[in-house]
């Protein structure tokens, strides 16, 4: 098991970006949709509070890894599994922030399921970001299944499938690791670890320390790696990328990180974590990190880091008002996309 957590001097960090062969438009780039996602989030959960928007998820905490693992694919290219919590990884791979409003309204223009799927279950066949399923875990399978067929086709698509730590426990993921690390699939299996399912703590999940251990059983390489580091998630996922294209097989990312809010919107987190525990995390938030980093190392100033906010929340309030303009789907519509219709 390979381990790449810590801090780095301003000096390192400036050093090592271009080590990651990134340039300076792609750090801000990263940092741009970390901002975005960040402002849709804030948003979608207002609209839950004011009575618009039935259910949200939300992914806050969760930008560095979403983003920095993301920003590594080839989009349009490689196959994307998001779960539930995905938003930035959406953004990061091209869906707009107008149509992560319109599936969080569910309104019938939502391009992911004509309002039809809960939020944030993306689905865009150009940008190959497959349709998932609520259940937790199922997507895994599917991966390794999508990473067989690239396989037999001989293209050079690389499969990415994201999860939390508590799918980990279904069978779905012990299956579709063991399919992928047999046959030596081209997929990376990321693991949002933010430590909880729900109320259930990970110590309740597993009788070992980190999930990447699970990779070993399965014959591929398990790594853990700082979740709220962009560039650290950025790097352990290209090298992932790389070596599943180039015939390497599987490998399993586990990326530690946190929510800030609850489960969903239907959740109160009160009644298993502590406040002080949360306020502790929010210390370590994965955007204050990057800004901090790229203030350090002289790529962002203070007057582009207010002007970044400042677009981002303009784009994020643009996404509110169309969706809240978009239409509703029409009620007799409803088994459209159901059942078959000659
Ligand atoms: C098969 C199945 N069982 C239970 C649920 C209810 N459920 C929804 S999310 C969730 C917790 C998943 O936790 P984790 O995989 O750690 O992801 P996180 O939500 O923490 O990001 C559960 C139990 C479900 N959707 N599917």
């Amino acid at each position: 098991m390979i381990s790449k957590q810590g801090t780095l001097t301003a000096k390192q960090e400036e050093g090592r970006h271009v080590a990651l062969g990134l340039s300076v438009k792609d750090l801000l780039e990263m940092y741009d949709k970390m901002l975005l996602a960040r402002a849709l989030d804030e948003r979608m959960w207002l609209l839950n509070r004011q009575g618009k928007a039935n259910f949200v998820v939300s992914g806050q905490g969760h930008e560095a890894a979403q983003v920095g693992s993301a920003y590594a694919l080839k989009r349009g290219v490689d196959f994307v599994l998001t779960y539930y919590r995905d938003h930035a990884v959406a953004l990061t791979v091209g869906i707009s922030a107008r149509d992560v409003m319109l599936s969080t309204l569910a309104k019938a223009n939502d391009p992911s399921s004509a309002g039809r799927q809960f939020p944030a279950h993306y689905s865009f066949p150009p940008l190959r970001i497959v349709s998932v399923s609520s259940a937790v875990a199922t997507q895994i399978p599917h991966a390794s299944g999508i990473a067989l067929a690239s396989k037999l086709k001989g293209e050079e698509a690389v499969t990415i499938v994201y999860f939390g730590d508590g799918a980990t426990s279904k069978g779905d993921f012990h299956e579709g690791l063991n399919f992928a690390g047999v046959h030596k699939l081209p997929v990376v299996f990321f693991c949002e670890n933010n430590l909880y399912a729900i109320s259930v703590p990970l110590s309740k999940q597993m009788a070992i320390q980190d999930v990447a251990e699970r990779a070993k059983a399965y014959g591929f390489p398990g790594v853990v790696v700082d979740g709220n580091d962009v560039l650290a998630v950025y790097e352990v996922t290209k090298e992932a990328l790389d070596r599943a294209r180039s015939g390497g097989g599987p490998t399993l990312i586990d990326a530690k990180t946190y929510r800030f809010l609850p489960h969903t919107s239907e959740d109160d987190d009160r009644r298993y974590r502590s406040r002080e525990e949360v306020e502790e995390w929010k210390k370590r938030d994965p955007i204050e990190r990057f800004r901090r980093d790229l203030l350090q190392a002289g790529i962002l100033t203070e007057a582009l880091d207010q002007e970044a906010r400042k677009r981002t929340a303009a784009e994020a309030e643009d996404a509110v008002e169309f969706g809240q303009k978009s239409p509703d789907p029409d009620p007799k519509d409803a088994l459209r996309y159901v059942y078959f219709e000659g």
